[in-house]
């Protein structure tokens, strides 16, 4: 496919971060969320101004595992599930890079689930942002650890009966210290929960609600990508002090924004650079 000329000129961080002419045309259904993340990262590393040579973006495998291969500056498409144990590597290797993961609610929390706990634990330098579309979309629909109950999927015909997880609690919980979401909708709050989480020293986690209008969306009769992604127009509250988030979680609404930040802990690159420094010395 000849990249669109026209698009390109209009934004110059495409010409940027993308890989236009040796990686597309990309392999996403039209209209998938996926896009829109790409997107807003790539503007929020822009509006940042670093070095292409400074971020690497890591991912496992998935539809959302595809982002970084998009990208036109360090990249590691790795394993399912493993993504975070390779950015671990080398954050801890290189910790002046700035290193990115990006992650499928099943990768992220179905097979990679222990390493999501553990990274999260130890306040390691990642951002991490995790696409929830509530299935396992690139292999055609299975149940997800964030698929609600009662909702379809290949492998949940008369519907999902096991509790969900919710991410950012999950993460949250384990230890994360910078802890965000928005939806594709919200295409600038997107982009700026991404940067806030790059700006953050530790683990942030930024999950961004998304449509698998094809495999979820078809399952469970929930319209096309437009109607999915206006049901998160409608369905989503920012965090406030103004907000009864008891009230908004009893209604099934989605909590934007940043929902937890802790400055107060040392990050995990830190602390090993000064046992180095010490060179086993008590
Ligand atoms: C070890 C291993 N198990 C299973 C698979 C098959 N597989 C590929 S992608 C995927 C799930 C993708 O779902 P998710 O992580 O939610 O990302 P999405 O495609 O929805 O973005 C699975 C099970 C695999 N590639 N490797
Ligand atoms: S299968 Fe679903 S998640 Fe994958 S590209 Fe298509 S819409 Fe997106």
């Amino acid at each position: 496919m000849v990249p669109n000329q026209q698009l390109l000129s209009k934004s110059p961080a495409v010409h940027n971060w993308l890989r236009v002419k040796k990686k597309f045309p990309h392999l996403w259904c039209p209209g998938c969320g996926d896009g829109i993340v790409l997107s807003s990262a790539i503007l929020a590393l822009d509006s940042l101004e670093y070095d292409k040579n400074d971020v690497v973006m890591v991912s496992g495998i998935g539809c959302a595992g595809r982002i970084p291969v998009y990208v036109d500056c360090n990249t590691l498409h790795t394993t399912h599930g493993r993504a975070l144990t390779f950015a671990t590597g080398i954050k801890l290797a290189k910790p002046h890079l700035k290193v990115m993961v990006f992650m499928g609610d099943g990768d992220a929390l179905a097979i990679g689930g222990n390493h999501y706990i553990h990274a999260a634990r130890r306040n390691i330098d990642l951002t991490v942002v995790v696409v929830n579309n509530n299935i396992y979309g690139m292999t055609g629909g299975q149940v997800s650890p964030t698929t609600p109950l009662s909702m379809k999927a290949t492998t949940a015909i008369y519907g999902c009966i096991e509790q969900p997880f919710d991410p950012c609690e999950l993460a949250r919980s384990a230890g994360a210290t910078f802890v965000a979401r928005s939806t594709v909708y919200h295409v600038r709050h997107t982009e700026d929960m991404i940067r806030k989480g790059l700006e953050h020293k530790g683990f942030s986690l930024i999950e961004i609600i998304s449509n698998c209008h094809t495999s979820y969306g078809r399952m469970n009769k929930l319209g096309d990508h437009i109607t999915m992604i206006k049901h998160m127009r409608d369905n989503s509250v920012m965090i406030g002090p103004q907000l009864d988030q008891e009230k908004a979680q009893a209604e099934g609404k989605y909590i934007l924004g940043v929902l937890h930040q802790d400055t107060s802990r040392p990050e995990l690159c830190e602390l090993y650079e000064e046992i180095n420094k010490r060179g086993g010395t008590q």
